[in-house]
């Protein structure tokens, strides 16, 4: 291997090294349902999911960088103690970057006072409604039901966060690589 292409390839490495550590799903945010958790038709709870907290702590040991999400998939807490159909209306995020997700089933909360559900299984993926969580690290939701009623309990984000280093710290890095693989190849 060429000199030059040892030393390509170890800025390379450290660049990714630093500016893709940590793409694990974690809960980044979450909260609970303390008062007025009635939905019902054509009146919406809103509520915020704020992950500023857990960002700005993420990055608190690191000068001058920023985070970054990937991915993020949030989970709902729904419950329905009157029983009943209802078909679910839940938005995510605002104006053109709007996420809507609607309730295929006629039942979509299973019915009783102590069910608890979190709707869907598998999680809802922000789509376009990603740039309202990234923007400020707030996500805005709002359940509504387009027919019956059901309760909200709680709702949390898991998602994929990364540091993304300042640019001079990639560089500085990437300066320092360089400087071992000169002194390695001065040695050798
Ligand atoms: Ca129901
Ligand atoms: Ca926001």
């Amino acid at each position: 291997m060429s000199y030059k292409t040892t030393t390509a390839k170890l800025i390379a490495t450290a660049v990714l090294a630093c500016s893709s550590m940590a793409a694990q799903a974690t809960t980044i945010a979450t909260t609970t349902c303390v008062s007025e958790c009635g939905v019902v038709a054509n009146a919406s709870k809103n509520f915020v999911l704020d992950a500023s907290a857990y960002l700005a702590n993420l990055i608190a040991g690191f000068p001058g960088a920023s985070w970054a999400i990937d991915t993020a998939t949030v989970f709902l807490k729904l419950t329905d103690p009157n029983g009943g159909q209802e078909t679910v209306k839940y938005t995510f995020g605002f104006g053109d970057n709007k996420q809507i997700y609607t309730g295929s089933n006629s039942n979509d909360v299973p019915n009783g006072n102590n069910s608890t559900y979190i709707v869907p299984d598998i999680g809802i993926a922000l789509t376009t409604s990603m740039v309202d969580l990234v923007d400020d690290g707030k996500l805005h939701v709002s359940l509504s039901a387009t027919e019956g009623s059901y309760s909200f309990v709680s709702a949390y984000i898991d998602a994929g966060v990364r540091v993304v280093p300042e640019p001079g710290t990639v560089a500085l890095v990437g300066l320092g690589m360089l400087g071992l693989a000169l002194r390695r190849r001065k040695i050798g």
